[in-house]
């Protein structure tokens, strides 16, 4: 591909917390000519020396907001971020963050509506004025109970108080955008791995989808 001037074939790899989405992005770095772009979950952690992911878990009411507004800029960051090769593997995107994240907290009051509005005026604005594409998503499928436990033995500071019913919740926000299309977006087709696997047999799965991210490469 000629690098200035054609856009890379763009994959985001969506699934719950912990469904393992930096070992599949990992699993690819094998490969030449692919970017990869993992969450910037260490800058939410650290914020000009603020932790924002540990401000939003402890105290959701007062921070989901300048919490989601920060997440937003980082998300859009790596959605137009230059891109050499000929593809780019994305952890997540805008859109979890709209329609899982965002969503969740107005469901369950952490968001007031006036909140929501903002944040998602802010997402239509960037849709429409911005360059933000997506030709394939990736969607790492897991039981609550199995991320859930997954979350206790990573033992990420922060996400101690993890409920399982968050996970449930969320869960059930993957599968209504990504698989039961209730929300009007679904920008890309999708493509379902079982992700409750555990690492020794996940790779197998990995690799299922290996051809349709890298025939694009050729
Ligand atoms: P992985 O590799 O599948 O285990 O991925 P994780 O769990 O490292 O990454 P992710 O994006 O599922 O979550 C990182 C942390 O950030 C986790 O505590 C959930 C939180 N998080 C990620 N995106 C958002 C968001 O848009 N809003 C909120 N409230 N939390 C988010």
């Amino acid at each position: 591909m000629n690098s200035e001037n054609r856009k890379p074939f763009t994959v985001l790899v969506e699934g719950n917390i912990g469904s393992g989405k930096t070992t599949f992005l990992e699993h690819f770095r094998q490969f030449e000519d692919i970017t990869l772009l993992t969450e910037p979950v260490e800058q939410w952690r650290n914020l000009r020396g603020w932790n924002l992911l540990d401000l939003m878990y402890k105290d959701p009411a007062k921070w989901a907001m300048t919490f989601q507004s920060y997440v937003s800029l980082t998300m859009v960051d790596m959605h137009l971020r230059p891109t050499p090769t000929p593809v780019k593997l994305m952890e997540r995107s805008i859109f979890s963050a709209r329609y899982c994240f965002v969503e969740n907290m107005l469901r369950n009051g952490i968001l007031h509506e006036a909140e929501f509005a903002v944040l998602d005026e802010w997402f239509r604005f960037i849709q429409q004025h911005m360059s933000i594409d997506a030709d394939l998503i990736v969607y790492l499928k897991t039981s609550p109970s199995v991320v859930h436990e997954r979350i206790r033995k990573r033992a990420r500071s922060e996400e101690q108080c993890v409920p399982l019913k968050y996970l449930e919740d969320l869960h059930q926000l993957h599968e209504d955008w990504l698989v039961n299309r209730a929300f009007a977006e679904c920008p890309a087709p999708v493509v379902i791995i079982d992700a409750d696997l555990d690492l020794s047999q996940i790779t197998d799965e990995y690799k299922k989808s290996e051809h349709q991210i890298l025939r694009k490469a050729v």
